[in-house]
């Protein structure tokens, strides 16, 4: 069976469910295609850092309403080390900016709301998504729903489908990438205890890097720098709570709350751009053109950027018959991306242990973190990297 739309869009994330609300707010048709279920993608861990930018536009767009209610304002971060805090005042540094605290999977819940509300078409669960003619004028996205195939004719095919998605891959031939991967992971954990602190805070410490993050006040999301082949198995609540205690321990009397933990896993640390990110009239948008390691906590926020994007040059395609915004979406989008990817690359390279740091390595580390929280020039250059730039 052959549906018609303006845009096919591949993955039901950030990225692909943004841009089929913003595509709607401007009159334009789209069908999400989505290859796990409502349930999964509606429960997934992720991100728990928006930007200032990513809340306004849910609040400009109509689905701010639990984000405003929800989430939590922050408006410093702490870097401990050599046990003590510093607080980089990111409102005070980038003229009242602030980042929300709240969960992916809350703000994919708002956008399926909102998309479902508004009549709009998602397909879960679909498999053996291709694509035909991505270089034509009618592209033709493929898929198995139920055992029967589906085809899609679309204007234009947007892909959203994250950075293990089929989207890039088919393009792969015509692109350019770059990319480096840590030679560490993240082990994250969700605790049931209460909050921990009430800024994040990013650790260096001689035994690597800790991070105390939150999802709710009754919710606490921790990490702490792993192996990145570690399994999270065999791991025993009370060794996690031991590696992190040891990492986040504080000569100002902070304390490590211990409680049930009820989510544990390791992800990679990655790194990676992939230019152009229109080949034409395929659009690649969010985490399946560009990684950023967690540390800058950007990856979400740059996803909802590109959309920001891509629905606005398409619009006025829509309403001008004029390809000149389309023409600059890869150009627009890769200037924030490099921008975001610098960002990412120095928090983590900041706040790490490298394996093969020598003494040297270690203590220029120590001397770039008394420079970031001494020099007001410093604080202030990584609180307006952290908060990120206005869309606009
Ligand atoms: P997603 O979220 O990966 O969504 C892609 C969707 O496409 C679907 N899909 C397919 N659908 C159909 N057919 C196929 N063949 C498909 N293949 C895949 C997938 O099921 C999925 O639903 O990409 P998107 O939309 O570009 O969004 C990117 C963000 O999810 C990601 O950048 C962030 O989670 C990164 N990130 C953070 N970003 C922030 O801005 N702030 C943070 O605080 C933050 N913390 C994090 C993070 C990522 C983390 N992990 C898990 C890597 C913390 C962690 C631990
Ligand atoms: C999170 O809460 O998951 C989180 C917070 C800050 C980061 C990365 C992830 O830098």
């Amino acid at each position: 069976m052959t549906i018609r739309t303006q845009v096919g869009i591949v993955g039901a994330g950030p990225a692909g469910l943004f841009l089929s609300h913003l595509l709607h707010l401007r009159g334009i048709e789209s069908v999400v295609l989505e290859n796990r279920s409502r349930e999964a993608i509606e429960s997934t861990v992720r991100a728990g850092v928006l930007e200032q930018g990513t809340v306004d536009l849910m609040n400009a767009t109509g689905v701010g309403e639990r984000v405003t209610r929800e989430g939590a304002v922050h408006r410093g971060i702490r870097l401990r080390f050599r046990g003590r805090d510093h607080r980089i005042a990111l409102s005070e540094l980038s003229g009242g900016r602030a980042i929300t605290l709240y969960p992916q999977h809350e703000v994919i819940r708002d956008l399926v709301a909102a998309r479902l509300v508004a009549g709009g078409e998602i397909r879960f669960g679909v498999s053996e998504v291709a694509f035909r003619g991505l270089d034509g004028d009618r592209p033709e996205v493929r898929w198995l729903e139920a055992g029967r195939e589906e085809v899609l004719s679309c204007d234009y095919v947007a892909g959203c489908d994250g950075f293990h998605g089929v989207t890039r891959p088919a393009v792969a031939a015509a692109l350019t990438t770059w990319s480096r991967s840590y030679p560490f992971g993240w082990f994250g954990i969700l605790a049931e205890v209460p909050l921990l602190s009430p800024e994040l805070v990013y650790a260096h410490h001689a035994r690597g890097f800790a991070l105390v993050s939150t999802r709710s006040p009754v919710l606490q999301r921790l990490y702490f720098q792993c192996d990145p082949r570690e399994d999270p198995g065999p791991w025993s609540e009370e060794r996690i709570w031991d590696e992190l205690e040891r990492r986040l321990e504080s000569e100002e009397g902070w304390k490590l709350v211990r409680g049930p933990i009820v989510q544990k896993n390791v992800v990679g640390m990655r790194s990676f751009v992939a230019e152009p990110m229109r080949l034409g009239r395929l659009f690649l948008a969010g985490d399946a053109a560009h990684i950023v390691p967690a540390t800058g906590a950007k990856g979400l926020n740059l996803a909802v950027a590109d959309v920001f994007v891509l629905s606005r040059a398409l619009a006025h395609r829509y309403a001008t018959g004029r390809d000149d915004l389309l023409d600059r979406y890869s150009e627009t989008c890769l200037r924030r991306v490099w921008s975001a990817e610098r960002f990412s690359w120095r928090m983590t390279t900041l706040l790490h242990l490298f394996p093969d740091d020598d003494d040297f390595a270690r203590r220029m580390r120590l001397a770039e973190l008394d420079h970031v929280v001494g020099s007001p020039t410093a604080s202030a250059d990584l609180a307006e990297g952290y908060v990120g730039r206005p869309f606009e």
